[in-house]
């Protein structure tokens, strides 16, 4: 069955430092190909509308897979599955992804009949047995983590073994758009899955029902090997939790002479607890790491549940600059926040050498936080559920405070981009366009363009096509975790070992 996986455009956040290559999307893809269908993937973070309208005219697919893993994209792909639909009425319709999974039965009953099925949870799996069923609804609604109009399906299964499968790299094009800062071109890979940890703003752990997995360091030793691009983004949520792992990893990069660049995410507390392993991947080329600080004092953290003081993160800072990583972190603004608050984050921003991005409290559907948030939305927009926006009632005029939240913005960009910064920036930025790579340069324009009060006030007066389902107002205090989990721990599905690369089955 011919088969089209797209991945939405990017969001606003992603128009300036990254863009970043849909590894997800790309391991389902190899899944479907693997069992024999041809398969193409269209990814709008590097191509436009038209050019999927093209492929639908001229490749005419017969199963088209929409990616969503953010809730701000879920109106464009209503609208081009809907416009899909029309072009190739035959044609077979499913989404998945991390939102697509938190809110399933909501994107059925908004695309009216253009969207055949949504896939809740890891999608690699059950593609080929949805491929397989695809125009039986009957087999369709009994395969585990399918929703249909008709309800859901068994509960979803965890892919027993990571290192199953590759992911389909091959067939994303344009792949030198892809870059994370100075990393130009980058590439993705993950290393581990899913994060035991539990804060309640995040849906990573309620996803993946805490578990937590890993690929063998010879397995991703492969992939890296295979990656021809220099920089490399591990997408992995919480980076070398364990270790030995980590520590694995690293002796199976150095034992294949692999050479890169590395960007990585990971908690104070685990850079604290396994500081060797960190030398060890800066030897290697690790270069940047975000470490999820999310606020400046105890309260903050208490309030996300992030289960690590202040005190720590302070000393996690210290101890990236030891190591001389380049460490960014990230500061969650909440629409409560008046001028006092913004400045004080201007002022600790300004008096720690790190970067340091500002985004906005957005409960997401799968949070505790969006079950507990007691307060109304001010929205029903899906779009402006991209962290960059006030969802929630703010207490400066919603105008002040995208002023105040722009300008510390604008602030923390130019400390990064200050006079000395300059310089090196200049250097680096020839270096690049020489080797035509224009991303990084892009980057550095396009600051004001994104970034703009007046543009992010305007969002809120835009036309609603599709509105969010929101929780009851009477927000409970207390959430039953059992109830927010996509995976909850359940038999994995049984691992066939295939003649050439990975496989899942
Ligand atoms: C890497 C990453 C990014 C990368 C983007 C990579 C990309 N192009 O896809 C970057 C850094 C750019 C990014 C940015 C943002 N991110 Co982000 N990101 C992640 C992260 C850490 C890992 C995603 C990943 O690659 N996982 C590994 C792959 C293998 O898994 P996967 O993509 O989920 O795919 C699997 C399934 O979802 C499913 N699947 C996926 N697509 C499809 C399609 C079909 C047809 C099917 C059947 C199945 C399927 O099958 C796949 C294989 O099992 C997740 C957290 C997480 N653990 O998932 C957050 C996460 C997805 N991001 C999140 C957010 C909020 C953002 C931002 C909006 C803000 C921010 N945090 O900076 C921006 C905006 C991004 C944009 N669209 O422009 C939230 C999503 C919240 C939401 N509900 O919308 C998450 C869940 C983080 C969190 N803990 O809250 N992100
Ligand atoms: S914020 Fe980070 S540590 Fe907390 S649950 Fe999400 S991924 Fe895990």
């Amino acid at each position: 069955m011919k088969t089209l996986f797209v991945h939405p455009s990017s969001l606003m956040y992603s128009e300036i430092y990254l863009r970043l290559e849909p590894l997800g999307l790309e391991l389902v893809a190899a899944s479907a190909r693997q069992a024999g269908h041809p398969v193409r993937l269209l990814d709008l973070q590097a191509f436009r509308h038209p050019d999927f309208f093209r492929l639908l005219d001229e490749w005419k697919p017969e199963a088209i897979g929409f990616s969503l893993n953010y809730l701000a994209n879920i109106p464009e792909v209503l609208d081009l599955a809907k416009a899909a639909r029309q072009r190739l009425p035959e044609c077979f319709v499913f989404a998945g992804g991390h939102s697509a999974s938190f809110t399933a039965k909501e994107i059925l009953s908004h695309a009216a009949g253009a969207i055949d099925c949504v896939v809740r949870g890891e999608g690699e799996g059950i593609t080929p047995q949805v491929l397989e069923a695809a125009g039986d609804p009957g087999k369709l609604r009994t395969l585990p983590g399918i929703t249909t109009l008709a309800g859901d399906g068994p509960p979803p299964r965890l892919v027993e073994n990571l290192d199953a499968l590759n992911p389909a790299r091959d067939l994303l094009a344009r792949r030198r758009k892809y870059f994370i800062g100075v990393l130009d071109p980058c590439a993705s890979i993950e290393f581990t899955r899913g994060c035991p940890w539990d804060c309640t703003f995040c849906s990573a752990w309620t996803f993946y029902g805490r578990n937590y997995r890993k690929l063998s360091p010879e397995a991703a030793g492969e992939d890296l090997a295979r990656i021809a691009e220099p920089g490399v983004f591990v997408v992995d949520d919480v980076a070398f939790i364990h270790p030995e792992h980590g520590e694995a990893l690293a002796r199976e990069v150095e034992k294949r002479g692999i050479e890169k660049q590395y960007y990585l995410e990971t908690r104070g507390d685990v850079l604290l607890r396994n500081k060797e392993i960190f030398r060890f991947w800066k030897k290697l080329g690790l270069k940047y790491m975000f470490l999820g600080i999310e606020a400046i004092d105890d309260e903050g953290l208490k309030a996300h549940r992030k289960r690590i003081t202040i005190k720590k993160n302070i000393e996690a800072l210290e101890c990236a600059r030891s190591l001389n990583i380049h460490a960014a972190v990230n500061i969650i603004a909440d629409p409560n926040w008046d001028e006092r608050h913004f400045a004080a984050v201007r002022d600790w921003a300004l008096s720690v050498p790190e970067i340091v991005h500002i985004t906005v409290n957005t409960p997401y559907p799968g949070t505790e936080t969006w079950v507990t948030e007691s307060r109304n939305f001010t929205t029903r927009d899906y779009r402006l559920f991209d962290v960059q926006h006030a969802v929630l009632p703010t207490k400066l005029p919603l105008d002040q405070f995208y002023k105040e939240l722009v300008k510390t913005q604008q602030i923390l960009n130019q400390k990064h981009l200050g006079f000395a910064a300059l310089k090196d920036t200049f250097v680096m930025a020839a270096k690049f366009l020489a080797a035509g790579q224009t991303n990084f340069v892009n980057m550095l324009w396009k600051f004001s363009k994104v970034y703009n009060a007046e543009r992010q006030n305007a969002d809120h007066r835009r036309e609603v096509h599709y509105s969010i389902g929101l929780p009851p107002v009477t927000a409970q205090t207390k959430v039953d975790p059992g109830l927010l989990y996509i995976h909850k721990p359940a038999a994995p599905y049984m691992h066939k070992p295939a003649a050439a690369g990975r496989n899942v089955s």
